[in-house]
């Protein structure tokens, strides 16, 4: 009697186990690049109080990048080939097609360091 009712109990914090285990997984993390068209690279531009998280970026000429913008502190925008990013629009599909440096300044009057928040594009 006692065996049968300890067997259940075993059964049943295994299936209450492997529940929490299938269930209680968080979700994988989205890859940034999951959006990318095949063949686009992804250009990432974080920015913050009053910095570039790069002083350069390179890229390679006539390739379609998604240009991505993410402020992690403070409002700042770029404007890049013509296109302004912002937190309004925050990605663009650019080709960079001439090689080159490219100077980038923040595009949105943010702050005390906004006159210092300067970084380059370099087309290869
Ligand atoms: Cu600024």
């Amino acid at each position: 009697m006692h065996k049968w009712v300890m067997s259940t109990l075993v059964v049943i914090a295994c299936l209450l186990g492997v529940y929490l285990l299938s269930s209680g997984l968080p979700d994988k993390p989205k890859s940034e690049t999951a959006g990318l068209a095949e063949g686009q690279e992804l250009l990432k531009i974080t920015m913050t109080n009053f910095e570039f998280d790069k002083s350069e970026y390179r890229v390679k000429a006539g390739t379609l990048y998604k240009v991505k913008l993410a402020n992690k502190l403070g409002v700042h925008g770029v404007k890049v080939n013509g296109v302004d990013l912002s937190n309004d629009t925050p990605e663009a599909d650019i080709t960079f097609d001439t090689p080159g440096e490219y100077e980038i300044r923040c595009e949105i009057m943010c702050g005390q360091g906004h006159g210092n928040m300067i970084s380059k594009i370099i087309v290869e």
